[in-house]
């Protein structure tokens, strides 16, 4: 079964949305277009049926749209994230004022760091990202809140990417999608089904499953025909710009299984 989600929290990118960080060497991305693929992927996810919340772009923070760092979310509780990286710690203060009082917060404290894009689900097995952004404080400040919620943790050195997430994500309860090196990964041996990118497409790894639909990145033709074969209806959407700052679809939302 794939996750079904009500709502989603989603944050415009700005102006400078080009001088925030990146590993990248795509050239610079173009705020303008940023902003008409963002509100492609929000109609998305208006068209799968989910009620968006959508905070304004804060020029203090040129990554803020990609608020998946910034929180957890497991059914009726948030967890606040510490980003990993300094220069996008208070993003989650506009995250945490739109939450409270609607979900149960807790917070990762420092010295600990995590980065959302470090942390992926899969129905009841929760996988963390060791990585520059995320660290073993911060990968075990998440592990005992899930775990005293019944969750199952695995916490994996994460060698080439940013995040975790940037190389693996779920499809439903007991599928991914993934590249060549996280489907022989001995963390993921009992995941049921594999659906592994070429190399060729590694970027595609990162994809949004929303009721039903999978969101791809467009331009990935051998990963749609894999996921088609298997089956799923996929979505493909224009996510130039945001490679190019090291983001993907995941990055662009937080979802919720409620209204919020
Ligand atoms: C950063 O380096 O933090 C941003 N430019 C990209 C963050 C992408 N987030 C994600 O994959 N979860």
């Amino acid at each position: 079964m794939s996750p079904v989600y009500k709502s989603a929290l989603v944050r415009k990118p700005g102006s400078n949305f080009a001088a925030g960080l990146t590993h990248g060497n795509l050239g610079l991305a173009n705020a303008q277009k940023a902003m008409l693929q963002h509100e492609a992927y929000c109609d998305t996810l208006a068209s799968l049926g989910l009620a968006l919340r959508v905070l304004e772009a804060d020029p203090e923070y040129p990554d803020g749209c990609f608020v998946e760092d910034t929180a957890i979310i497991l059914d009726d509780l948030a967890v606040i994230t510490s980003p990993g990286h300094p220069d996008r710690a208070g993003e989650t203060r506009a995250v945490r004022k739109e939450l409270e009082g609607r979900l149960a917060i807790s917070t990762i404290e420092a010295p600990g760091t995590l980065d959302g894009g470090d942390v992926l689900r899969v129905g009841n097995r929760f996988f963390i990202g060791l990585t520059e952004r995320t660290n073993q404080d911060g990968a075990g400040q998440l592990q005992s809140i899930l775990e005293d919620r019944g969750m199952d943790v695995a916490i994996i050195e994460v060698r080439r990417f940013l995040h975790l997430k940037s190389g693996v994500t779920g499809l439903d309860d007991d599928s991914i999608l993934c590249i060549e090196e996280y489907a022989g990964h001995e963390s993921f041996a009992g995941i049921g089904r594999k659906l592994v990118v070429p190399d060729s497409e590694e970027y595609a790894a990162n994809c949004l499953s929303v009721n039903d639909h999978v969101i791809i990145a467009d331009g990935f033709p051998q990963t749609r025909s894999i996921l088609e074969k298997a089956g799923l209806a996929v979505i493909a959407l224009n996510t130039t710009e945001f490679r190019k700052m090291d983001g993907a679809l995941t990055c662009l939302s937080l979802l919720f299984s409620q209204a919020l």
